[in-house]
């Protein structure tokens, strides 16, 4: 997350980067056309080809487009390379490319969720299970970094509300924590400590389940690359990066705000709702503008940040009436 060393990272422009065609790898294309050449296409069924991974890529988790509103930006997607290459996932890491290179070590199977708290149906979620819960949208989402740079990720998942509606919260319920795997053993980062593990994040009942609020297991039309937070993660588009939360293991119905890792790390520079807005600037930095990742050449124009993050329509009457420089 830190911060002025991220100023001086050298990212590969975007002349450097294979530019990727929507859903198929550069070198998925280039097998296929291969084998089509070699007549091999004739044996295997377009649809069992479809099934093949390449090798370096990930097994493939399609989705049908979402119909959620808002749910697909028509911002250019960012390069997967860039996407699964330069990460915030500190139980990895600090370095951007950190994540990336060390997260091979995290085991995703087997995985569960436990769903606990001011709920009527609390349990033990199988990652299998989760899978199945409900059916798999493609949505196209702007990521915003409390740092100043952004991205647009295609992700495969489900409404969070989905899995909420199913475990039955209680009238008590009026925030939910999000706690994420902390192990030594699988995690380099975490033997620092840069922060307080495990990671946590919260958010309050409404936001949960807003129909935006991904419960994501893939991108790109794949699952997880583990440095995004295999096997399961959030999305909370209009809020900064840091709120979705990675490779979690623990969802909590509360009845008080919970606290989250940023905010008890420096609660003047990282809000609960941390919504964000070009208007409330970061102590050290002003959020009036964004770098997308890509186009970071020599000549390349900041772009101006939007008031939660373009999705306003959506989600500004979540705040109506919040004084959103007191709860930043
Ligand atoms: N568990 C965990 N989740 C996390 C983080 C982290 O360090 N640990 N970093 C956050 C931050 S600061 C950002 S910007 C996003 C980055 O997600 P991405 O690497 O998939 O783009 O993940 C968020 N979720
Ligand atoms: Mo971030």
């Amino acid at each position: 997350m830190h911060l002025l060393k991220d100023r001086g990272f050298q990212h590969p422009v975007a002349s450097e980067i294979t530019p990727q065609g929507l859903w198929l790898g550069r070198r998925e294309w280039l097998q296929r056309t291969a084998l089509a050449g070699s007549g091999l296409a004739a044996m295997a069924s377009r649809d069992a080809m479809a099934q093949v991974t390449p090798p370096g890529r990930l097994a493939k988790l399609p989705g049908i487009k979402s119909g959620v509103a808002g749910a697909m930006v028509m911002d250019k997607a960012t390069a997967y390379a860039d996407v699964t290459g330069y990460n915030n996932f500190y139980e990895f890491g600090t370095d951007k490319a950190d994540p990336a290179r060390t997260a091979g070590s995290l085991k995703t199977r087997p995985w569960t969720v436990t769903v606990e708290g001011e709920v009527r149906k609390p349990g033990v979620f199988g990652i299998e299970d989760l899978l199945k819960l409900s059916p798999m949208e493609e949505r196209i989402y702007r990521m915003r970094c409390v740092e100043g740079w952004s991205m647009v990720i295609p992700w495969i998942g489900y409404s969070l509300a989905e899995l909420i509606k199913r475990v039955e919260p209680t009238g008590n319920a009026k925030f939910v924590q999000f706690v994420t795997l902390a192990d030594k053993a699988q995690m380099p980062g975490v033997r620092s400590g840069v922060l307080d593990w495990p990671y946590v994040e919260g958010l309050r009942m409404d936001e949960a389940m807003h129909p935006l609020t991904l419960l994501a297991f893939g991108l790109y039309g794949e699952v997880m690359p583990n440095q995004n937070g295999a096997p399961v993660r959030l999305v909370t588009p209009w809020k900064y990066g840091f709120k979705s939360a990675k490779s979690i293991v623990k969802i909590r119905f509360v009845d008080k705000q919970p606290v989250s890792s940023w905010e008890r790390a420096n609660v003047q520079e990282y809000g609960f709702y941390s919504n964000v807005n070009p208007q409330v600037d970061h102590p050290r930095w002003s959020q009036a503008s964004e770098r997308r990742i890509g186009e970071d050449g020599l000549f390349a124009k900041k772009r101006p940040t939007l008031m939660f993050n373009g999705y306003e329509a959506q989600v500004g009457q979540l705040y109506a009436g919040m004084d959103l420089k007191k709860f930043y």
